[in-house]
């Protein structure tokens, strides 16, 4: 026997289990838990790690990285009680001071309803008689499960009106349409839609209806501008933005299922009215709405980091222009014509142009008469 003058085998377990990341429901649907075992002591019979998994994780397959490893498992079928995983480990020796590596997946599944930490355990024993003292036998680890989510903002309607504010003391009305859409690709999710739509410019609404609304959004609270002078900002910017603008803010909660799209539209006349305080007879504004995501960050996760995808803004063009005096254009045009037809005249008679032509047309005739 390999267990020393004693002929007892005294074998020193530890046992000790990380997570590939972290738990990521929904994405791939699958988790992975490296465990690893060693025998730090004499030779170990029947040795063996019990792994409890909560509720809601299926047991998939085992992968062996270092050693031989054998498991079983049944799954835990309501929400109080565990899973647990049981894999034998080189059976049925586990040789002293040597070591095995596997992979357990388990599956997540769409209905599963974590509660925000999942607690796992990895205990490790065998069927010797006597252990060390210094054996690490038993192992808890928590980790906090999010459910990824990939949810765009899409902006529809960039587009261009124009005012001609020679005619404005009208108060002229254009229609705009802006729409942002939002695509849910991975899984259900609650989330909030939180659109900024500017509605007034210093004393003045932007659009017709003072009362804009969007259809499934909420008015959460009108914005008061961070810049208030301006006409200043609007000469370097002809950006009528939430800066400078009071922007009403909406509130659009939305329950998305996996593969939804949604659209929230800004639908409705803005009104010439608030142009002629910015003092600017020509110019092109931009009229800007932005819609951005809220979720419950300590539920969810974004599954790509980068947060573009979470804000999105709509320009539409609102271009101002001095209609010209049509008439007084006309009449300068032809006068221009004129005097340029005199001109050309007078060059033609200096070089003799009219004498020439005429001699040459009078000479014409004569020809088939001999
Ligand atoms: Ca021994």
């Amino acid at each position: 026997m390999e267990c020393g003058t004693d002929n007892i085998c005294i074998d020193n377990l530890k046992v000790d289990f990380n997570f590939s990341g972290y738990i990521e429901a929904g994405i791939m649907q699958d988790m992975n838990m490296t465990v690893f075992v060693e025998n730090r002591g004499e030779n170990s019979y029947g040795s063996h790690v019990k792994v409890t998994y909560p509720f809601g994780l299926s047991f998939r397959k085992v992968t062996s990285k270092q050693g031989r490893v054998g498991c079983v498992s049944v799954d835990s079928d309501q929400k109080m009680t565990l899973g647990i995983t049981t894999c034998y480990i080189n059976k049925p020796i586990f040789r002293a001071n040597s070591s095995a590596v596997f992979e357990i997946t388990y599956s997540t599944n769409n209905e599963s309803n974590f509660d925000r930490m999942v607690s796992f355990t990895a205990t490790a024993r065998s069927g010797n008689d006597e252990h060390t003292a210094d054996s690490e036998l038993s192992i808890n680890k928590t980790v906090g499960e999010k459910y990824a989510i990939y949810v765009t903002l899409i902006r529809y309607g960039n587009s261009r009106i124009r005012f001609n504010i020679t005619a404005m003391k009208n108060n002229l009305e254009k229609p705009v349409n802006q729409i942002f859409k939002v695509e849910n690709d991975l899984r259900d999710v609650n989330l909030t839609i939180l659109i900024r739509v500017p509605i007034k410019l210093g004393e003045k609404d932007i659009w017709a209806n003072k009362n804009l609304q969007i259809p499934d959004c909420s008015i959460d609270r009108d914005e008061k501008p961070t810049i208030p002078d301006f006409v200043e900002a609007l000469k370097k910017h002809q950006s009528v933005n939430c800066s400078v603008a009071v922007c009403r803010l909406f509130r659009c909660s939305a329950n998305l299922k996996r593969h939804d799209l949604k659209f929230y539209n800004i639908s409705a006349n803005v009104s010439s009215g608030w142009i002629e305080q910015t003092g600017l007879r020509s110019a092109v504004f931009e009229l800007v709405s932005t819609a951005s995501l809220e979720y419950d960050k300590n539920k969810y996760y974004y599954f790509d980091s980068l947060d573009t995808a979470h804000f999105e803004k709509i320009n539409t063009q609102v271009e101002v222009y001095e209609e010209r005096n049509l008439l007084l254009e006309i009449i300068g045009g032809a006068i221009g014509g004129l005097l340029l037809l005199a001109l050309i005249t007078t060059g033609l008679l200096k070089v003799g142009f009219f004498n020439s032509q005429y001699t040459l047309i009078l000479e014409k005739p004569e020809a088939p008469a001999e």
